[in-house]
């Protein structure tokens, strides 16, 4: 099939992939409906996909991977950059001579008996001058329909690019034999070029989301002067119908996108505030004309974590889900074709398809101690199916950011809310993130690990580098940055119960954090950073907590900070000389202040 641009950068390169791989045919993708109908069909003919109800579900698809292929692989993720200690100590490093070496025999024929698929795609709405193009190679249908969803993707791609531009992202995906021994997601930096391998799971093979709107974007942003960030992005719409922009960082499976998509509690509705969904997990952020930072979704729909997900704790996610969406490892109700995961709702199937294709009963299944459902399980959804989705979603200049929150899981130490004293010490606080760890990463649950503005797996170069970049934006914003904050959802009693309810609730927090911003109400200072006063925690409509229970939820216990701030001193020690004095200075304040 002819190539679909005139760019001899992009053809010389498909060409080059073509030698290496050796497809049987090769597909161009344009975009259009008809070519994905016809790939649609194909995968469900092939038992790669099943269609779902068509009356329930309409345009919905299903899709199984194989039990050793169920979430990103950190341990065979890796930096390629000429010196290691451009990737830093938080990264997988390795030669980018040494891995094409070793990765290219692996490539060597692998696609002979497949048909390559050519993805080209934007990270970005078409036009924005924050945009970026890249262009997948694949040998699979399932990673073609799901980046329909998730990017803007086929010829419009390769206008935004232009006919001589070499500014483009290469993404070469083989699932080859799917084999966890030989699974490599590697990113070369420095080449603008991205491997994987081995794999068919989301994170691993949608190259536009974390491997590039991430790793290799941090990377670009921090050559060019802007920054590729691991955050949602919300717009809450006051009364007076201003809408102020937030973004929030919080590593995987915190919540972030329900916290995107959240309704607010009814004190907050009746009184005309709403909040509207720009993204749910990538910002990419700029100064603008104003000097105010520009954020940006540059992604075009949700790769969201199914179980959990339900009316109640996120309606319009759910909601994002009714048609057009692609499930993957979730369990199969086979009475009516539709899907299910745990804490859908109360009623697991009887008539089911666990995660892994057996059929079950449900309930019994349950009941022995299984789940229906991995608890990774994800559904692709078009973000035009969200029901909150902000009018500025395509706003080709992105939207102006008045706060940035970072947050973590911590059962102790961090309080609800506080926010920090300015840029510098805001960027303290994203360093010291940290988080008990669950199950969108393979590896161990429940263990807490630093987590520094929840790129730690996402950083596309020495993070010691990052954050000196980050105190740099700091500089060029001066003080039209936005404001820094952190919160804290997580924080148990002694029996390990949540305290505080979380989820549209939230909204009584941002409520604060936006009054913040317009420095409409006080804050009381306390070693770790500003906090509210418990009463200006609007807990008008709660049945459980309290203004005394707010209280509680922001005490600083100082001898569980003061260990903390010794996991601090460990956790930066390994970046050497590349920690910026900064930081250090931040982390020495910190400490003084405690006593
Ligand atoms: C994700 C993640 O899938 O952060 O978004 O793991
Ligand atoms: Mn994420």
């Amino acid at each position: 099939m002819a190539s679909l641009t005139k760019n001899p950068n992009v053809n010389k390169w498909v060409d080059e992939m073509i030698a290496l791989t050796k497809p049987d045919k090769v597909v161009w993708i344009d975009g259009s409906e008809e070519q994905l109908n016809v790939l649609r069909e194909e995968a469900c003919s092939t038992g790669e996909m099943i269609k779902l109800n068509p009356e329930k579900l309409p345009g919905c698809l299903y899709h199984r991977t194989l039990p050793n292929d169920v979430a990103r692989v950190e341990d065979r993720t890796f930096i390629c950059t000429s010196k290691k200690e451009d990737a830093g100590p938080t990264n997988n490093w390795c030669d980018p001579k040494e891995m094409y070496a070793k990765l290219t025999p692996m490539y060597d024929g692998v696609m002979k008996g497949r048909t390559m698929y050519v993805i080209p795609y934007s990270m970005g709405p078409i036009g924005s001058p924050l945009a970026k193009v890249g262009v997948e190679v694949t040998d699979s249908i399932y990673v073609v329909l799901n980046m329909a969803i998730m990017t803007r993707m086929g010829e419009q791609a390769f206008e935004n690019l232009g006919d001589t531009s070499n500014d483009f992202v290469r993404g070469l995906h083989s699932k080859a034999n799917v084999d966890p021994e030989n699974r490599y997601i590697v990113q070369f930096p420095e080449d603008n070029t991205i491997w994987s391998i081995n794999s068919a799971y989301g994170g691993n093979v949608l190259l536009g989301k974390k491997c590039f709107a991430l790793r290799i974007a941090s990377y670009q942003g921090k050559n060019e002067g802007w920054m590729a960030e691991h955050m949602l992005i919300l717009g809450i719409e006051k009364p007076n119908g201003e809408v102020k922009y937030v973004c929030a960082a919080f590593p995987s499976a915190c919540g972030k996108t329900n916290l995107a998509m959240l309704i607010p509690p009814e004190v907050y509705t009746k009184k005309g505030y709403k909040v509207w969904t720009v993204g749910d997990d990538i910002a990419w952020l700029k100064p603008g004309e104003d000097g105010r930072l520009y954020a940006i979704n540059p992604e075009n729909g949700f790769f969201g974590v199914a179980p959990g997900t339900n009316e109640k704790s996120n309606y319009n996610a759910l909601a994002s889900t009714r048609k057009n969406t692609i499930f993957t490892n979730v369990a199969i109700n086979n009475d009516d074709m539709t899907v299910w995961w745990e804490k859908l709702d109360k009623n697991p199937p009887v008539n089911a398809t666990e995660w892994k294709g057996t059929k079950v009963n449900g309930p019994e299944y349950i009941a022995a101690g299984n789940k229906l459902a991995h608890p990774n399980s994800r559904f692709t959804a078009p973000a035009v199916n969200c029901p909150c989705i902000s009018p500025e979603f395509n706003n080709p200049k992105g939207v102006p950011v008045s706060a940035i929150i970072f947050g973590g899981r911590r059962a102790k130490t961090a309080p609800l809310v506080y926010q920090s004293f300015n840029w510098q010490h805001g960027t303290f606080v994203g360093s010291i993130m940290a988080s008990e760890t669950t199950a969108a990463a393979a590896g161990a649950v429940g263990v807490v690990r630093r987590d520094p503005m929840a790129m730690l797996p996402f950083c596309g170069y020495n993070m010691g580098d990052y954050w000196a970049h980050w105190l740099e934006m700091g500089k060029v914003l001066g003080d039209k940055a936005p404001k820094i904050f952190n919160v804290n959802w997580f924080r148990t009693d002694d029996e390990g119960n949540f305290i505080w309810p979380g989820f549209g609730d939230n909204m009584r927090v941002l409520d604060w954090i936006i009054k913040r911003c317009e420095d409409a109400v006080d804050a009381v200072e306390t070693p770790i950073g500003y906090e509210p006063k418990p009463e200006d925690i609007n807990v008008e409509g709660l049945e459980d907590v309290t203004t005394e229970t707010v209280k509680g939820l922001l005490s600083v216990d100082k001898d569980l900070w003061k260990e903390d701030a010794k996991g601090i001193h460990e956790f930066y020690a390994k970046f050497g000389d590349k920690l910026p004095k900064e930081l250090e200075f931040e982390l020495e304040g910190l400490e003084a202040r405690l006593g």
